[in-house]
C-alpha cells in the first residue's frame, strides 16, 4: 500500500457518481478530465463501466471521495443498467450541445433513472442536467432554453461544460457533491474552485503517439493520491 492510501479513506464521505447519456456525448472524457486531467481526441466507446475515484474537499473541509462511474451508452437497453445505478447518490445526465438527438435521448435516460436508481426510504440521488461540448457554441443546436426547461421540469442542476478545454469540469463536481450532501456553495466556494483555462498549442502528432501507445487504458484507474 503507498504512503497516499491512508486510513483515513475508510472514515471520508464516500459518494457514487453515476454518468449517463448517449455515446459520445463526453462522458469518460468528463470523468478523465476531471479525475485526470485529461482528455483524447478519438472517441473509443466505454465498454460496459470504467471506474474513477477523487478525492476532494467540500466547501473547503469536509473530506470526500468521489466514485465516478462512467457507463457505455450502449447500456441503455442493458440489463447491468439497474446495477451500476444502484444506491448512486448523485446522476449526471450528459448530452452533447451540438447533438440534439442526445438531447431528446435525455428522457429515455431519466426514465431509467426513475425506474431504477431511487431506492424507497432512501434520498432520491441528485440529478445534473450536464450539456457538454460547450467550446462549441458556434455548432450548438440545443438552445440554452430548452436545457433550462428541461433542468428545471426534472429538478436538477444544469451545469455547461467542456471536457475539452475543462472549463467549468471542477466547479461542476464540486456543485454536484455539495448537493449530494445537501450543501449549496456559495460565491466565495465556486470561487475557489475557478479553473484557469489556458489555450494550449496542438500538437497533432504527440496525441496520436499517446493514443496509439495505448496511456488510456493502462492509466491507473484509481489514482487517489494522484489526484488533490
Ligand atoms: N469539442 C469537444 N469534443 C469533445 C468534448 N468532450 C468529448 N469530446 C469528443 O467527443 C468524442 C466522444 O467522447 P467520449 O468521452 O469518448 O464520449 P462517451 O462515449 O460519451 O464516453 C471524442 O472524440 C471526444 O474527443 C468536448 O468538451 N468538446
Ligand atoms: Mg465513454
Amino acid at each position: 500500500m503507498s504512503d497516499c492510501d491512508s486510513e483515513d479513506d475508510a472514515t471520508d464521505k464516500q459518494l457514487k457518481i453515476v454518468i449517463l447519456g448517449d455515446s459520445a456525448t463526453g462522458k469518460t472524457n468528463i470523468a478523465t478530465r476531471y479525475a485526470q486531467d485529461q482528455f483524447c481526441r478519438t472517441h473509443k466507446p466505454t465498454v460496459g463501466v470504467d471506474f474513477y475515484l477523487k478525492r476532494i474537499l467540500v466547501k473547503g473541509q469536509i473530506n470526500v471521495v468521489l466514485h465516478i462511474w462512467d457507463l457505455g451508452g450502449q447500456s441503455l437497453g442493458g440489463n447491468m443498467l439497474q446495477n451500476y445505478i444502484y444506491g448512486a447518490q448523485g446522476i449526471l445526465l450528459v448530452y452533447d450541445i451540438t447533438d440534439s438527438l442526445s438531447f431528446d435521448n435525455l428522457y429515455d435516460w431519466l426514465s431509467v433513472v426513475n425506474s431504477h436508481g431511487i431506492q424507497s426510504g432512501k434520498t432520491p440521488p441528485h440529478l445534473a442536467l450536464i450539456g457538454n461540448k460547450a467550446d462549441q457554441l458556434h455548432l450548438r443546436t440545443v438552445s440554452e432554453e430548452r436545457h433550462n426547461k428541461f433542468a428545471n421540469e426534472h429538478d436538477m442542476s444544469s451545469h455547461f461544460l467542456s471536457a475539452k478545454t475543462g472549463e467549468s469540469v471542477l466547479v461542476c463536481f464540486q456543485q454536484v457533491a455539495a448537493e449530494m450532501m445537501g450543501l449549496k456553495l456559495t460565491t466565495a466556494d465556486h470561487e475557489l474552485q475557478q479553473r484557469v483555462v489556458t489555450a494550449q498549442i496542438e500538437n497533432a502528432e504527440s496525441e496520436i503517439q499517446a493514443s496509439s501507445s495505448n496511456t488510456w487504458n493502462t492509466s491507473p484507474r484509481s489514482p487517489i493520491c494522484l489526484l488533490q
